[in-house]
C-alpha cells in the first residue's frame, strides 16, 4: 500500500504566562513592578525531507504539539519560550486545511519549511503594564493559546516526465532501460502497484521519470488503480503516452486513456504528450505501425514514435525527445523564495485564524440552552483564555475590551438584565452595570 494521504492534528504551543511581581528592595516598602512576560509557545513546522518516501508514518502518530513557553519570572525575566516542533514529510507533501481544502503548504524543495501554525505569544508580565498613572499595576496576562489546526496531507511525486498507457503497455519496462529503477515488470495487467520514480540522463540533461500504475476506462471513477494516482500525474510537465502494440486496438486505447485523464482533470488532458507504440521488435507491431501513425496523425499527434523498450530500439530517440520539449516548457511549480515561507502563497491566507492566533472579531450573540447569554468569537473567546481573573485589573480591562468590540452595547440592546449570565469562551460572569 502506497500511503499517500493522512490527516493529522497540530496544535502550537501556548504562550507563558506573564506574572504579577514587585521587586524587594531594602529600605524600600514598596518596590517597583518586575512581573516578566511569559516566553513564546514553540511553533509547529512541516519540513521536506529526502529520507521519507512516504506518509506511512502518520497512520501512527496523528497529534502533535509543541511545547508551551514557561511563565514569567521575577525581576522582569522572560519565560523560555516553547520548542518548536518539526513535522517530516516525504518531499512532495502538499498540506491543505482540512476544513476548507485551502493549499497551505506545497513542499517541493529538499529542507524546505513551512510554518502550520503559530505558537502563542508569551502573556505580559505586571511590569509591561506600567505606565505614567499606573505605577504599581496588578495585572498580568496569560499566554496567547497556540494556533491549531487539522491539516490534510496528500504526497504528490515530483517527476518531470509521466509515463502513462494502458496495462501491459511497457511502462515499467522502459523506466528500467531508461534509468536505474527496478520496478516489477511482468505480461499481467496492474503489475505496478505504486509509482515508481526514475532519473534519467541524455546528452548531461537529467530528467525524473514517473511510471504509474495502468490506466483503464473509468480509471477517474476508481476503476483499477488509476484513479489514486493521477493526481501524482497533475505535477509532471509532460507525458510519454505509452501505446501496447500487441493490443488489438492501441488507437482505441490512446483515446480511452486521453478521455480518462480529460474527466479527472481537465490540465491533465491539456499536458504536453509524446505518443509513443511500443514493442516494435515484434514483427506483427512493426507491420501494424504505419497505419497506427496515420491514425493517430489524423487524430492531431504531430509526431508519433515508435520504440522497442526490450531491445531499446528508438528509446534513445525518445529520451532526447523528452529532454526537448521539458526545456521548452515553463517550469511549473513556482517556489517561494523564502526557505521559511510563512504557511500559503495566497492573500486569501494573510490573518487566517488557523495560522497565526485569533485575529477575527466578529462575534455572535445566543441563548444557550439554560437561557444564559452565549457569546461567540474567536477573539474575545481567545480574551478570555488571556485574563487573569484574580487581579480587579485585569477584569476591568477585560470589560474595556468588550466595550471596545461592541459586545457590551450590542447585549444592552438586546436586553440583558442585571444579573444574567454571560457565557464566553469556558468563562461565566454575571452581568452588572
Ligand atoms: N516484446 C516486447 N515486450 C515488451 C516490451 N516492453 C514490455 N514488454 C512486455 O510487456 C509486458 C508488460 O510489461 P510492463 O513493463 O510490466 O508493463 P506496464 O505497462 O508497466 O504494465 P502495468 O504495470 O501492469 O500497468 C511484460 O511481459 C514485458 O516483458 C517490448 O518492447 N517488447
Ligand atoms: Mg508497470
Amino acid at each position: 500500500m502506497f500511503f499517500d494521504e493522512a490527516k493529522i492534528y497540530v496544535k502550537a504551543g501556548d504562550g507563558g504566562n506573564g506574572v504579577v511581581a514587585f521587586r524587594r528592595e531594602a529600605h524600600v516598602p514598596r518596590g517597583g513592578p518586575s512581573g516578566g512576560n511569559g516566553g513564546k509557545g514553540g511553533d509547529v513546522f512541516l519540513v521536506a525531507d529526502l529520507q521519507i518516501n512516504t506518509l506511512i508514518a502518520f497512520n501512527k502518530q496523528i497529534h502533535f504539539r509543541a511545547s508551551s513557553g514557561d511563565q514569567g519570572r521575577g525581576k522582569n525575566q522572560t519565560g523560555a519560550g516553547g520548542e518548536d516542533l518539526l513535522i517530516h514529510v516525504p518531499v512532495g507533501t502538499v498540506a491543505f486545511e482540512a476544513e476548507t481544502d485551502l493549499i497551505l503548504a506545497d513542499l517541493v524543495r529538499p529542507d524546505q519549511r513551512v510554518l502550520i501554525a503559530r505558537g502563542g505569544r508569551g502573556g505580559r508580565g505586571n511590569w509591561a503594564f506600567k505606565s505614567a498613572t499606573v505605577q504599581a499595576p496588578r495585572i498580568a496576562e496569560n499566554g496567547e493559546p497556540g494556533a491549531e489546526r487539522r491539516i490534510r496531507l496528500e504526497l504528490k511525486l515530483i517527476a518531470d516526465v509521466g509515463i502513462v498507457g494502458v496495462p501491459n503497455a511497457g511502462k515499467s519496462t522502459l523506466l528500467s532501460v531508461v534509468s536505474a529503477a527496478h520496478p516489477k515488470i511482468a505480461d499481467y495487467p496492474f503489475t505496478t502497484l505504486e509509482p515508481n520514480l526514475g532519473t534519467v540522463v541524455i546528452d548531461n540533461r537529467d530528467m525524473v521519470f514517473a511510471d504509474i500504475p495502468g490506466l483503464i476506462e473509468g480509471a477517474h471513477t476508481g476503476a483499477g488503480l488509476g484513479h489514486t494516482f493521477l493526481r501524482h500525474i497533475e505535477r509532471t510537465r509532460l507525458l510519454i503516452h505509452l501505446l501496447n502494440g500487441i493490443s488489438p486496438d492501441p488507437v482505441g486505447d490512446y483515446m480511452a486513456i486521453n478521455q480518462e485523464l480529460a474527466l479527472f482533470n481537465p490540465t491533465l488532458a491539456a499536458k504536453p504528450q509524446i505518443v509513443v507504440l511500443n514493442k516494435m521488435d515484434l514483427p506483427d507491431v512493426q507491420a501494424a505501425w504505419r497505419g497506427i501513425a496515420t491514425k493517430l496523425r489524423s487524430l492531431g499527434v504531430p509526431e508519433p514514435m515508435a520504440i522497442s523498450a526490450v531491445s531499446r530500439e528508438g528509446v534513445e530517440a525518445l529520451l532526447r525527445r523528452a529532454a526537448d520539449t521539458l526545456a521548452e516548457l515553463p517550469k511549473e511549480f513556482p517556489l517561494p523564495d523564502d526557505e521559511t515561507a510563512l504557511v500559503g502563497y495566497g492573500p486569501e491566507f494573510s490573518g487566517r485564524s488557523g495560522m497565526s492566533t485569533a485575529t477575527d472579531k466578529s462575534f455572535t450573540i445566543t441563548h444557550d440552552v439554560d437561557g444564559a447569554w452565549l457569546v461567540q468569537g474567536a477573539y474575545i473567546e481567545k480574551i478570555v483564555k488571556m485574563t487573569q481573573w484574580e487581579y480587579y485589573d485585569a477584569v476591568m480591562r477585560f470589560q474595556r475590551i468588550m466595550q471596545a468590540l461592541g459586545i457590551t452595547d450590542a447585549l444592552r440592546a438586546k436586553g440583558i438584565q442585571e444579573d444574567d449570565t454571560v457565557r464566553i469562551g469556558s468563562k461565566e460572569l454575571d452581568w452588572s452595570d
